[in-house]
């Protein structure tokens, strides 16, 4: 008998609403938990223990398997399902091509988030603290990862070829958040025209909105100098750090 999918996430995490999008998107029945990530719940012992030992989301749970990383539960799922082949690729190149994106991902627009979390969360968790040395590096790997998708929507319509693929949710959710935070605004954009014209394009699609709406509001709430209730005293960005736990 099939188990229903479990999926753990928060909405404000930008891996987690890619997967978030890629289950809606591909009709995939599933119960969401959202994680509480303000207190710190992930990081209990027993949590780690259960789901993952670095304590992240997201997660998913198929009865007694457990899987985490988002491009693992995407990947997953998508062997699981058998959505439409363009999200995972059909012939090995394809295959291949959304894998090394997948990957490049990780090390370098995934750690741009820096620049979000430490403009907009790291007060939120250690108070008014001189962030500014943090904020340069995700500048820099966010400014240097952009150089990267331009270049390759130089070549195709999306990041892996003619179709969209996890790939993009992946790099699209990474760039809602810093859109959400007004880390990339009009500087950015006129920069990279076509950048711009691939993140409209998805934000079309009738998931987008609805996957982003929290941390959108998120995002307002910090412009207009709000501070998010937090009560945990560690970063959500591990890995992004000049100074690892320093303000902790
Ligand atoms: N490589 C992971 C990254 C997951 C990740 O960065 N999750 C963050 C939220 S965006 C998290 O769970 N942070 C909480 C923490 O580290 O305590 C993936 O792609 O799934």
């Amino acid at each position: 008998m099939n188990s229903t999918l479990r999926f753990l996430h928060h909405p404000t995490s930008q891996p987690c609403r890619a997967v978030h999008q890629f289950l809606l998107e591909n009709e995939i029945p599933f119960e969401e938990e959202i994680v509480n990530l303000m207190d710190g719940t992930n990081e209990q012992q027993g949590f780690k223990d259960k789901y993952n030992p670095t304590g992240q989301v997201p997660i998913l749970e198929d009865g007694d398997f457990v899987v985490w990383e988002s491009p693992a539960i995407a990947f997953y799922l998508n062997e699981k399902y058998n959505p439409p082949a363009h999200w995972f690729g059909e012939t090995a190149q394809q295959k291949a091509t959304i894998q090394q994106y997948c990957h490049w991902h990780a090390s370098f627009l995934r750690r741009g988030s820096g620049a979000f979390f430490y403009t907009h969360f790291a007060e939120c968790i250690w108070g008014d603290n001189d962030y500014s040395k943090e904020i340069a590096k995700g500048r820099y790997t966010l400014d240097d990862s952009l150089t990267y998708l331009d270049r390759w929507l130089n070549e195709n319509t999306y990041l892996c070829g003619d179709e969209i693929s996890f790939g993009d949710l992946l790099a699209y959710h990474e760039l809602v958040s810093h859109v959400a935070g007004k880390i990339i605004g009009e500087t950015e954009w006129q920069k990279h025209p076509r950048i711009k014209q691939w993140f409209d394009t998805i934000s079309e699609r009738p998931h987008s909105s609805p996957v982003s709406e929290m941390i959108m509001a998120v995002g307002a709430m910090r412009l207009a100098g709000e501070l998010i209730p937090m009560t945990r005293k560690t970063s959500l960005a591990k890995g992004t750090e000049v100074t690892p736990g320093v303000y902790s």
